[in-house]
């Protein structure tokens, strides 16, 4: 009888281990929003500047530039989206009010606005112009309004938030789903403030009061991912080059003026931000901002400085590579149009993500994984990481923590390019990786990784050609959810 009920324990105890490993794999700390999925997914996008500025050559113009300097007169949002557009750039982030506080659509919060210019004879709105073009084109669009302005009067005082929490409400309501809110954290004191001509700091911890205004966000642009330099959904890598860390967490525990992470935008220098932490308290995926030319606004002793293709292509695999956003700075000229030279980088850097990343070397491969969860091949098998779907996944038995999978490719195949992808809505799982490539008999390590994410690319020295490529998962603290595995061959020109 005893050994009868032993029997029936087992029994029991095997099938719920059975049954445990037909269901997916448990998330693995914190996991993103729908927004931050969507966000991911773009992985660049640009950020247009475009103002008073343009046609001061200022940065920070302080706030008491006259109205009727601005008047693009060829403006042309659609060629502006357009140049964006065979960049590859997903969406576009237009800075509606820099810290100068020049409101580029028809606000009714304050006077220094378009309205006020001669620019489609004061009827103009430069941010349905940009919205209705990125729409028509087929691009996300998002905002960028700067809590800093340097002309308002009310600028330090309790009065300026409502100003500002108003300006945002109106670009909430009147310009279609937006895709970012994106809040600077800059304030330098000096400005024009309504003509006091003074330095007014503010306490950056306390002053803008960010919970109010973030929950009016969520609950105007519920798809809209909130920047800031640490938060909440997107933060900033930290610098303005473009790049994040080599290992770079999606996750992030932020130093925060509070002492508990809560986010206050132009407080954090955090040294931690282009890397990350591993198992950190938010999903906090990095974006890299970094301007097409020198400086953010428009400058014409810039003209030959433009990044070149190369350039832009190496900051590409540095940011989205690295599981990071790249948004990139575009500064329309004094006519209101991207300069020949901007629109000629773009394009080129345009084709060469298309060229590099058009096949897929690994699709058609046989494919063997070492292990596959509960033996459901249907469900978990590997064949997930070659189709077409970044959250189809090839996942392991919770025990199984450093499988490997063997890419059989069937002929010779050339690459340069690898990319791996998590299914991150189960989480960061994997901490590194190993790749092998069968050469001479034997394999042979080509190339390895850590902080897998959203989106790996490991760009190798130079190129492999093999027939046979085997992924080895060398540490992760549980059963792996591995979505997409590619082999690419960039073309060879911009490796130099
Ligand atoms: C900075 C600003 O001060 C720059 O002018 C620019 O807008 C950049 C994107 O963010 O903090």
């Amino acid at each position: 009888m005893k050994s009868f009920i032993t029997r029936l324990c087992v029994l029991i105890v095997l099938l719920a281990a059975v049954v445990k490993a037909q269901r997916p794999p448990e998330p693995y700390g914190v996991i993103p929003a729908l927004r931050q999925l969507q966000w991911q997914e773009l992985e660049m996008y640009g950020l247009i500047h475009f103002g008073l500025n343009t046609f001061q050559d200022k940065e920070w113009g302080s706030g008491d530039a006259d109205p009727q300097l601005f008047n693009p007169a060829q403006f042309d949002a659609e060629q502006i989206v357009l140049a964006a557009k065979d960049g590859a750039l997903k969406g576009l982030i237009l800075v509606t009010k820099h810290h100068d506080g020049f409101a580029l659509w028809p606000t009714k919060t304050t006077e220094y606005n378009i309205t006020k210019s001669p620019w489609r004879n004061g009827q103009g709105d430069l941010v349905r112009e940009f919205q209705q073009a990125c729409h028509k084109h087929g691009l996300k669009f998002g905002i960028y309004c700067s809590p800093w302005d340097r002309n308002n009067k009310n600028y330090g005082r309790p009065e300026y938030l409502e100003i500002y929490r108003e300006q945002l409400s109106e670009l909430y309501t009147n310009y279609g789903d937006l895709f970012i809110s994106w809040h600077d954290g800059a304030n330098g004191g000096d400005g024009y403030y309504g003509g006091a001509r003074e330095k007014r700091m503010i306490d950056r911890t306390t002053y803008y009061d960010w919970d109010n205004t973030w929950a009016m966000t969520r609950r105007m642009q519920p798809g809209a991912v909130i920047f800031s330099d640490i938060g909440l959904d997107v933060r900033w890598v930290g610098n303005e080059k473009g790049f994040a860390a080599d290992t770079s967490w999606a996750t992030f525990t932020p130093v925060s003026p509070d002492g508990k992470g809560n986010p206050a935008p132009g407080y954090s220098k955090d040294e931690k931000a282009p890397g990350g932490t591993r198992n950190g308290k938010f999903w906090l995926p990095a974006e890299c901002d970094v301007p097409l030319r020198p400086s953010w606004f428009y400058h014409a002793e810039h003209d030959s400085q433009v990044r070149t293709a190369a350039q832009l292509f190496d900051l590409y695999f540095k940011s989205v590579g690295r599981g990071a956003n790249l948004d990139l700075g575009l500064a329309p000229d004094k006519r209101g149009l991207l300069h020949e030279n901007d629109v000629k980088a773009l394009k080129e850097f345009g084709a060469l993500v298309h060229e590099t990343f058009a096949v897929n070397l690994a699709q058609g491969s046989e494919i063997k994984a070492s292990n596959v969860r509960g033996n459901n091949a249907k469900l978990f098998g590997p064949a997930q990481l070659l189709d077409d779907d970044r959250y189809s996944y090839w996942a392991t038995d919770d025990y199984v923590t450093t499988p490997e999978v063997t890419l059989n490719l069937k002929s010779a195949k050339t690459f340069n390019v690898i990319r791996i992808r998590e299914n991150i809505r189960l989480g960061q799982r994997i901490e590194a990786c190993a790749i092998d490539a069968w050469l001479n008999g034997d394999w042979k390590e080509i190339a390895s990784a850590t902080s897998l994410g959203a989106n790996r690319l490991i760009r190798l020295p130079a190129s492999v050609t093999t027939g046979k490529v085997r992924l080895r998962i060398t540490n992760s603290p549980v059963g792996i959810a591995l979505g997409d595995f590619g082999l690419f061959a960039e073309p060879n020109l911009t490796t130099k």
